[in-house]
């Protein structure tokens, strides 16, 4: 398995945000094994409508992807569980272009799971998986084309617009002609439903958010008390993102040896875990093409609440 991660750049993130206003620290400490796992319980919520309606469009769409792109290279960023990578898999051996497929994630467990699993359902098909941070690594894709780089659950969501920009830019400079990107992206809905999505009654999704303060403590060497936080999920109608983080409960502070540094929270102060953005099609299209992407199709579920997009380079 290849190994890529590079946790200097991360640690150096992890000061800009603690020091920053407000608050925050990166999103891919969600994502250690423990991490991972929880994320995999939080897909199999009832409130966590993203993944099912995913897998609605992907079961009706798939057919029509595979044999659109004729990819013989899959890889997936971000790819975890890989679950509802199955139907791109099913439909690319059914058409009998598939030879490899690539999935890129920052859990190494994660990866091994799925990769076996994958490697064993599909005897047929090079499973080559990689140890990465999808952003940095995203400009140097292997893989023999045609490629389809498939970037799913709304992912994309957990990044900013400055970010989305840049990963997309990086996307479009990698991709060549005959290669695709297919990117689902949750959609702008009641926010009732967005927020019953982020806040479980089962506290599994605030646990989840939690391990990443338990992860920065292991990894460097760092004081945060879960107790003394409480778990706040909002909606921003700004940004029309999830706000997803902790709130401090009394004025206190943390001390993080592994970085230098002590950090002092004021009471109520906010530490920000991630953002998890929603869409509108427009927006998509548009920051799609302002990256150098074509959006070719877009499909939603019956119910409009998630998106799928098959985009390639502009020509
Ligand atoms: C991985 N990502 C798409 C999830 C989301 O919905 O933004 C992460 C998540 N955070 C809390 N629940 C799920």
């Amino acid at each position: 398995m290849s190994r890529v991660a590079s946790l200097p750049s991360l640690y150096e993130e992890t000061r800009r945000g603690l020091v920053a206003e407000p608050k925050e620290i990166p999103a891919v400490w969600l994502y250690d094994d423990r991490g991972s796992q929880l994320y995999e319980k939080v897909t199999r919520l009832p409130a966590y409508y993203l993944p099912r309606r995913e897998a609605e469009i992907l079961g009706e769409r798939a057919a029509h992807i595979a044999r659109r792109t004729g990819a013989r290279t899959l890889l997936e960023l971000g790819a975890g569980s890989v679950r509802n990578t199955r139907f791109l898999l099913d439909a690319l051996a059914d058409a009998g272009t598939i030879e490899r497929f690539i999935p890129l994630d920052v859990s190494e467990a994660a990866l091994q799971t799925s990769g076996q699993a994958i490697a064993a359902a599909y005897p047929g098909v090079v499973v080559e998986p990689i140890v990465g941070d999808f952003e940095r690594d995203v400009g140097s894709l292997p893989g023999r084309g045609p490629r389809l780089v498939a970037f799913l659950g709304s992912t994309v969501g957990n990044l900013g617009p400055d970010r989305r920009a840049t990963l997309f830019g990086a996307l479009a400079a990698e991709l060549v002609e005959d290669d695709w990107l297919l990117l689902g992206v949750d959609l702008v809905k009641e926010v009732s439903r967005i927020e019953a999505a982020y806040d479980d009654h089962t506290g599994v999704t605030e646990a989840f958010v939690r391990n990443a303060l338990t992860a920065v403590n292991r990894e460097l060497d760092a004081t945060f008390e879960q107790r003394r936080f409480v778990y706040e999920p909002h909606w921003d109608p700004v940004e029309r993102w999830m706000d997803i983080g902790l709130r401090a409960l009394a004025a206190h502070s943390v001390s993080v040896q592994g970085l230098d540094l002590a950090v002092s929270f004021a009471k109520d102060e906010r530490l920000r875990v991630e953002i998890s953005a929603k869409f509108r099609r427009g927006q998509v299209e548009g920051e799609l093409r302002r990256a150098g992407l074509r959006a070719e199709s877009w499909s939603t579920d019956p119910h409009g609440d998630f998106a799928v997009v098959l985009a390639r380079p502009e020509s």
